[in-house]
C-alpha cells in the first residue's frame, strides 16, 4: 500500500496524478498546458504551425521541458515525491522521437543542468510527427504493397497501414531525410521516450502502445520482421525492445532524486499509450464495458477477448495493459465539430444541452448533418465534408436546436456504425472527456447505442490509468480492487436508453449509411 504516480503526456498538456492506495484517495491531480506554460515552442494547441495542413509535428523538447517544469512546480508547492512507491505514464499514441544515440549509451543526466539542454543535442530529427499527421498516404501504400496488401497488414498488425501510425511516419522520414535517418540510432514512441527520460536509459515500448505502430505482430507481441523490413532499412536495430505493459523497465534516474526528492531506486513501469492507459483508468479492462472518450478526437474503445479486426479497415487492435487486446476507433471530428456547430448557431453549452434534452426529439424529424469539418479518419475522408439534409429551415442553418441535436446524433450514429464490428453489444458504456459532462450528449449516446451510459468522477482517465498500472505492477494490488476504489461510476449521472427512442433511429441510420455510400465510404 502506498503512493503511486501516473503521468500523461497528451496533445495539449502534461498531467500528474498521485493515488494513495491506503486511503483510497487521489492526493494530487495537476496539469500543465503546453501552449500556456511554454509559449516559446509556438504550439498553442500542442503542435507546430505548418504550411501543409496534413503535416502535424511537435517539438519533443517541449515535452521534456514540461516534465522538468511540472515536477519543479509540484515540488515547490510541497509535493513530497519521496513517498512515491512506483511510477508509470501514458503518452499520446503514434508520435515518434528520433535520437542520435541510444539513451542507454549517454551519461546520466547532470542535475546541475536542466533536461532540455542535455536532450537537445541527442535529437536526430528536430520535430516529432504526432497522431494528427496525415501526410504519409504514399508510404502506407508502399508498406502494404511490400507485405502483400492491406489484408496482410491488418492480419499482422491489427490495423491497415495508417497515416498517423509510426511505421509509415518512419518510412517518410527515411525517404525525405535519408541522412537524418542514417544518423538515427534509436526511435521511441512518446510513451517510451518519456519513460526513458525518467530512467536515464532506453526504456522498451509496451505492447499496448506498440500495437499502434504498424510494426508489431499481434500474434507474438514482437516486432514483425515483414513489416519492419517493409518500412525502412536497418530499422530493427533502431527500435527499442517490446515488453508486456506491466513490466518494470527501470529505476528513476539520480537526476530526479536530487532535483525533485524522489526516493532512490523508485521503480518505473513501462509507459503506455493514452488510450490503453485510459482503458485501465476507466476500469474497463474486462470485455463487456465499452468506453467513449470525447476530447479533441472522439474514441470508442473496449477490451477484446480475441483480436478480430475491422472489415471496413478503420478500427484498430491495440494491447490491453491488463493482458489481451483492446479495439479502438478514432474520430478526428470530435470537439472541434461540436464547437463549430455551437459557434455557427450561437448556442452556449447550456443552451446546447437544453436543445437536445427539451427542444428536439430523437431522430430529429429526419434532419441529418454530415459532420466532417476537418478531414476524417473514420470514415476516411481526405477533405472536409459538411452537408445538411432535411427541412428547409434546417438546411439554411436556421434551426439552432435541431442543429445541436444533429451534430450529436450524427457523431453517435457514426460511432455506432463504425464500432459494430467489435461484435459485442455493450450493455454499459462508460464515458469520459469534456463533452461527456453534457447530459444531452449522454442521452443521445444511450438512445443510439441502447446502452446505459455512466460517467466516472475522475477527469483524466489516462493519468489515473497510469497510476493504477504502477500500483498493480509495483504494489501488486489487483486491478479489480483498484477499480472499486478509484474507477467507481457516479450513479447520479447515469443515463438509461429510452424504449421509444430506439425506434426513431432506424430511418436516420439508413440515411447516414446512404450518404456515406454516396461518398464512397
Ligand atoms: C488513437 C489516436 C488518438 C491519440 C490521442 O489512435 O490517434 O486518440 O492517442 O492522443
Amino acid at each position: 500500500m502506498g503512493l503511486y504516480l501516473g503521468l500523461d503526456s497528451s496533445t495539449q498538456s502534461l498531467s500528474a496524478m498521485i493515488i494513495d492506495t491506503a486511503s483510497g484517495r487521489i492526493v494530487l491531480d495537476h496539469s500543465l498546458n503546453f501552449g500556456k506554460a511554454l509559449p516559446r515552442y509556438r504550439s498553442p494547441s500542442g503542435f507546430l504551425p505548418h504550411e501543409d495542413p496534413r503535416v502535424k509535428h511537435a517539438d519533443p523538447l517541449m515535452w521534456v521541458e514540461a516534465l522538468d517544469q511540472l515536477l519543479g512546480a509540484l515540488r515547490a508547492s510541497g509535493t513530497d515525491f519521496s513517498q512515491v512507491e512506483g511510477i508509470s505514464g501514458a503518452g499520446q499514441q503514434h508520435g515518434s522521437v528520433y535520437l542520435k544515440e541510444r539513451l542507454s549509451d549517454v551519461p546520466s543526466w547532470d542535475s546541475a543542468r536542466d533536461l532540455v539542454s542535455q536532450v537537445a543535442p541527442l535529437l536526430s530529427r528536430a520535430t516529432s510527427p504526432i497522431w494528427m499527421d496525415s501526410s504519409t498516404t504514399a508510404q502506407c501504400g508502399e508498406i502494404a504493397e511490400a507485405v502483400g496488401g492491406d489484408a496482410k497488414v491488418v492480419a499482422l498488425s491489427g490495423s491497415r497501414a495508417i497515416e498517423r501510425f509510426t511505421g509509415p511516419q518512419i518510412r517518410a522520414f527515411y525517404q525525405r531525410d535519408p541522412q537524418g535517418y542514417a544518423a538515427t540510432r534509436e526511435i521511441h514512441l512518446v510513451s517510451s521516450f518519456l519513460a526513458s527520460i525518467l530512467c536515464g536509459r532506453s526504456a522498451p515500448i509496451d505492447q499496448g502502445d506498440g500495437a499502434g505502430m504498424n510494426l508489431l505482430e499481434l500474434s507474438t507481441g514482437e516486432w514483425s520482421g515483414a513489416l519492419v523490413a517493409a518500412t525502412a532499412p536497418s530499422l530493427a536495430e533502431r527500435l527499442p525492445g517490446v515488453v508486456p505493459s506491466r513490466t518494470v523497465v527501470g529505476e528513476i534516474a539520480p537526476y530526479f532524486v536530487s532535483k525533485y526528492g524522489f526516493k532512490p531506486g523508485t521503480p518505473v513501469v513501462a509507459f503506455s499509450g493514452d488510450n490503453p492507459s485510459s482503458l485501465v483508468g476507466m476500469g474497463a479492462t474486462e470485455p463487456g464495458t465499452a468506453v467513449i472518450s470525447m476530447g479533441t478526437s472522439d474514441t470508442v474503445f473496449a477490451a477484446m477477448r480475441k483480436p478480430h479486426t475491422d472489415p471496413r479497415g478503420f478500427g484498430h487492435v491495440f494491447g490491453n495493459p491488463a493482458g489481451g487486446f483492446m479495439c479502438l476507433i478514432c474520430f478526428a471530428n470530435g470537439s472541434l465539430a461540436r464547437e463549430k456547430v455551437a459557434e455557427r448557431t450561437g448556442l452556449s453549452w447550456e443552451a446546447f444541452e437544453r436543445a437536445i434534452l427539451h427542444e428536439t426529439q430523437p431522430g430529429n424529424q429526419g434532419n441529418l448533418l454530415l459532420p466532417f469539418f476537418i478531414p476524417e479518419m473514420t470514415p476516411k475522408l481526405l477533405a472536409p465534408k459538411v452537408e445538411l439534409f432535411g427541412s428547409e429551415q434546417f438546411v439554411a442553418w436556421q434551426e439552432p436546436a435541431s442543429l445541436a441535436r444533429a451534430i450529436v446524433e450524427a457523431q453517435a450514429l457514426s460511432m455506432q456504425r463504425h464500432s459494430d464490428w467489435i461484435g459485442e453489444h455493450p450493455k454499459v458504456i462508460r464515458v469520459t472527456g469534456g463533452a461527456s459532462k453534457n447530459r444531452g450528449i449522454r442521452q443521445v449516446l444511450a438512445d443510439v447505442f441502447g446502452a446505459e451510459i455512466r460517467s466516472l468522477s475522475v477527469g483524466n482517465s489516462s493519468a489515473l490509468g497510469a497510476a493504477l498500472r504502477a500500483a498493480e505492477a509495483v504494489g501488486k494490488v489487483p486491478f479489480s480492487s483498484l477499480y472499486e476504489t478509484f474507477a467507481a461510476t457516479d450513479e447520479a449521472s447515469s443515463v438509461s436508453p429510452r424504449a421509444d427512442a430506439a425506434a426513431a433511429y432506424g430511418a436516420l441510420r439508413s440515411k447516414l449509411a446512404e450518404r456515406l455510400a454516396a461518398l464512397g465510404v
